[in-house]
């Protein structure tokens, strides 16, 4: 079944020069990009889209990185886009939780700067497209 993720390539991995690399990572995945544009988040967008985090000790950090520098959304699009795409990210930890091969398991060091977001759930799919892509919602 053809399912949308909403994924951000977050502004460490577009400072870094990793742009290109990931964009191929889901090309060659097989996944395809149905939207896509660079941005700065503002910090209502960024809320919303953490909305589940408020109140943790990392939050405030997370949202003054988030919108500090320019990021890329994306809306991809696929068979078992969601669940594929999260396996491509690896753990939130890019390092206790490295998963060799992956996104973050290749290329992170720090947690709160771990190159790349993916909705994890058709649910969370659905509210993250609406805040980033209210167009295609
Ligand atoms: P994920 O991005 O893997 O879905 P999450 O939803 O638990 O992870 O957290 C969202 C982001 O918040 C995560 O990508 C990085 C940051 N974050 C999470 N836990 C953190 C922590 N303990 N310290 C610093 N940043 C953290
Ligand atoms: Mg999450």
């Amino acid at each position: 079944m053809t399912e949308r993720s909403l994924v951000l390539i977050k502004p460490d991995a577009v400072a870094r020069g990793h742009l290109g690399e990931i964009l191929a990572r889901i090309e060659r995945k097989g996944l395809s990009i149905a939207a896509m544009e660079m941005r700065t988040a503002t910090e209502s967008v960024a809320a919303a889209h953490y909305a589940e985090h408020e109140g943790k000790p990392f939050y405030a950090g997370l949202l003054e990185f988030i919108t500090a520098r320019p990021l890329v959304a994306l809306v991809i699009e696929g068979p078992r886009a969601i669940a594929a795409f999260r396996q491509m990210a690896g753990g939130t930890d890019p390092v206790e939780k490295a998963v060799p091969g992956s996104i973050r398991g290749d290329l992170g060091l720090v947690t709160g700067e771990n190159l790349v977001h993916g909705s994890d759930s058709p649910e969370s799919a659905a509210r993250e497209i609406a805040i980033w892509f209210p167009q295609l919602a």
